[in-house]
């Protein structure tokens, strides 16, 4: 077998890893083993000098990493990636924060890691880059003549022609695509956003075989919806360690995970939560909503605006519904241990999982995953979060920006009977459980090798 080479801004060093590209990854690298090679914050450049990668054994796979200097990590990490890619790809270009240099940083961080990393290759590796940080990097590996199959995946939303119409420099922006054999995307939405900004921006041809024709070039591209290790983290949360008790026995708990990002709606979903509280007012104390909120992207303005938003909201359902020895919203600000989180979403009697625009939401599957089948959780889940696609059948779909659509769903999840509930759960977990993390790598990786040959056979001719 070919060794896998994954590529992806941060390589996993710590035990505590909340995000879903490092979560899904690592799950995908501890059963294939192989290279990944990321990047790293220094206050310096190390004694290595900026001519090296550097080398952290210590797991079941090889990691290299490429240290980034604080003016790095400003232009290309917090200023290109975060402050114009991830909002335009969440459809916030409201959000964004341009400055002169970023762009420049980000592309010449992508060349200069495709410069260290391509003597560390071998012919017969097979290449998966992904997500926003790093999607020049085929072009640039390309232009050192790395010839191997190279395929990207992205694991947020796909914008709309507009979106991209946002940058600046769209024109590069589109045919750094090209270079890949394979461009993997989340769900059919974001296909058709691909397919539609190409035509639109790029006057690329959609071919009968769903390739689609830009300049001299061919791409294709697909959707390979990101699964969990569903029966892992069943058992993780079948053997969760003892939790203390959240609630008074007469109380439903509701939770809500997520990094604190303003794509998450987590604001809407308090708003939600009070509408249902409002209505509901009689039966106020029968329910706990318990929100895990990790910080994430702290240097970056929209990022202290969600906070402060968040906990005066918090503070004001408390302060409204609150009472001795009742605390509707419990707000945790931290990042918790695995197994722990684990074991508070088999005690939740419902999710709450409201994003305004997301990937797909490893969460949403994370829930279903550790419910015990004999008396599950309800989820409710935004119709907006990729997860929809697969998991209509079994989820409440709620609108996120509706504040009265999600205290109807909480109202439901409340009093569904048990046989609903069961059916309900075992179709979103029969869908989880065939489409896990084993079989997005291996549908991927054969796609790609599928790609990349029959790229090589059209150009021998
Ligand atoms: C991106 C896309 C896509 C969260 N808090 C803690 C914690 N987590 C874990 C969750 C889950 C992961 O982090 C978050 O994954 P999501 O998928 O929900 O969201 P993003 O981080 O935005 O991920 C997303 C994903 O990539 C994969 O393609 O689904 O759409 O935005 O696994 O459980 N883990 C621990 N403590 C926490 O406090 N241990």
């Amino acid at each position: 077998m070919p060794r896998l080479v994954v590529f992806s801004n941060r390589v996993p060093l710590g035990d505590k890893p909340s995000g879903g590209l490092v979560v899904a990854l690592n799950d995908t690298m501890a059963s294939q083993g192989g290279l990944w090679i990321g990047t790293e914050t220094v206050k310096e450049r190390s004694g290595n000098g900026p001519d090296a990668l550097v080398n952290h054994p210590g797991a079941t796979f090889e990691r290299l990493a490429m240290g980034l200097t604080p003016e790095e990590q400003d232009g290309y990490y917090l200023g290109y990636s975060n402050s114009v890619l991830w909002p335009l790809f969440h459809g916030r270009a409201d959000l964004l924060s341009v400055s002169v240099g970023q762009f420049t940083t980000y592309t010449s961080v992508n060349r200069r890691l495709a410069e260290l990393s391509a003597p560390h290759l071998r012919p017969d590796d097979t290449i998966w880059i992904h997500d926003y940080h790093l999607i020049p990097l085929a072009h640039e590996l390309r232009k050192l003549g790395v010839r191997n199959p190279i395929g990207f995946f992205l694991h947020i939303p796909f914008p709309v022609a507009n979106g991209i119409r946002a940058l600046s420099d769209n024109a590069e922006f589109l045919d750094w695509f090209s270079a890949y054999d394979l461009v993997g995307l989340q769900t059919q939405r974001d296909v058709a956003n691909f397919i539609g900004a190409f035509r639109t921006l790029g006057r690329a041809e959609l071919l009968s075989d769903g390739r689609l024709r830009f300049n001299n070039d061919f791409i294709q591209v697909a959707s390979f919806p990101i699964g969990i290790d569903a029966t892992g983290f069943r058992t993780a949360a079948e053997q969760a360690p003892e939790l203390p008790e959240i609630t008074t026995s007469a109380q439903k708990v509701m939770i809500g995970v997520d990094r604190l990002d303003y794509s998450k709606g987590l604001p809407h979903r308090l708003r939600g939560f009070q509408a249902f509280l409002r209505e509901r007012h009689a039966e106020a104390d029968r329910i706990a909503f318990l929100q895990i909120a990790p910080p994430t992207r702290e240097d970056v303005q929209a990022y202290k605006d969600i906070r402060r938003d968040l906990e005066q909201l918090s503070g004001e359902v408390n302060g409204e519904f609150g009472d001795i020895g009742y605390m509707p919203v419990q707000y945790i600000h931290r990042s918790i241990p695995r197994a722990r989180l684990a074991g508070l979403f088999r005690r939740a009697d419902i999710a709450l999982v409201t994003p305004l625009n997301d990937g797909m939401n490893l969460v949403a599957k994370e829930y279903v995953a550790a419910q015990d089948e004999a008396d599950p959780g309800v989820l409710i889940l935004s119709r907006f979060a990729g997860a929809a696609e697969q998991l209509a059948e079994g989820a409440l779909l709620i609108n996120p920006y509706d504040a009265a659509s999600i205290a109807d769903g909480i109202t439901r999840a409340v009093t569904m009977p048990l046989d609903e509930r069961r059916t309900r759960h075992a179709a979103m977990w029969s869908e989880i459980a065939r489409h896990d993390n084993d079989w997005w790598t291996a549908t991927f990786l054969q796609s790609l090798a599928r790609a990349a040959a029959s790229r090589r056979t059209s150009e021998s001719f």
